[in-house]
């Protein structure tokens, strides 16, 4: 399997917590797409992944699968545990809702607010910008650390008793936010203490290592 990334990037983060989860670094060859050259948003890179976005993963095949999630599922099902994607039915609904969740109030809005109210990749990358737009992610992100903080203050892991995916999606959106200064709220303290658990997790511990504020 190929897998075509920026290393330090927070959703190619999500995806290198998993590998290392599933014990499966071993069996990826790792190419990276320089972001900050835009070679993401290339025509070649897009007959990859037609959203010109990283991560991509490759299988022996020629298959390419794209978005983080996808990816995960799939590398869920070459190993043992643990399993990141659930078990039953009523796991797998609440880890996808509680990692979509995950997405839209926290990492993607980071996101957003990363390439629309900062310079982002540069201007040769960010050729459209709206700065009101990101601030207004910036403050949904804020909020969606206060929802998680409530989350985690009733139960030890994002979607319930078990590490899951849903864990790992937080991760890349504090890993994102750390990166553009968005700091967790001090009032967070539920949220502050899972993080504080989740980076004694080998996987959590060396891709924080990894990943530098200068990016
Ligand atoms: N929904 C996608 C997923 O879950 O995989 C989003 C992927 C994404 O936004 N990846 C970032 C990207 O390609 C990589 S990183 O910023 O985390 O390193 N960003 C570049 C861009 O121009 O949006």
């Amino acid at each position: 399997m190929t897998i075509y990334d920026w290393p330090t990037g927070p959703y190619p983060a999500r995806v290198r917590i998993a590998l290392a989860e599933k014990n499966l670094r071993s069996h990826v060859r790792f190419v990276t797409v320089d972001l900050w050259k835009g070679e993401h948003k290339t025509a070649d890179f897009r007959a990859k992944n037609y959203s010109g976005t990283l991560p991509v993963l490759e299988l022996d095949d020629g298959t390419f699968i794209a978005e983080c999630t996808a990816i995960t599922e799939y590398l869920d099902t070459l190993a043992g545990p643990p399993v990141l994607t659930g078990r039953t039915p009523r796991e797998k609904g609440v880890i996808h809702m509680m990692s979509k969740r995950a997405e839209i109030e926290l990492l993607d809005a980071v996101s957003v607010y990363f390439h629309h109210a900062t310079p982002g990749l540069g201007p040769a990358v960010e050729i459209y910008q709206n700065p009101e737009w990101g601030l207004r992610q910036r403050d949904k992100a804020i909020r969606g650390m206060h929802y998680f903080d409530a989350v985690l203050g009733k139960q030890p892991f994002a979607a319930g008793e078990a590490f899951s995916m849903a864990d790992i999606t937080i991760i890349g959106g504090l890993i994102f936010a750390a990166l553009v200064d968005l700091p967790i709220p001090a009032e967070c303290t539920a949220l502050q203490a899972w993080y504080a658990r989740m980076q004694a997790r080998p996987s959590v511990r060396d891709q924080l290592a990894m990943t530098s504020p200068a990016r």
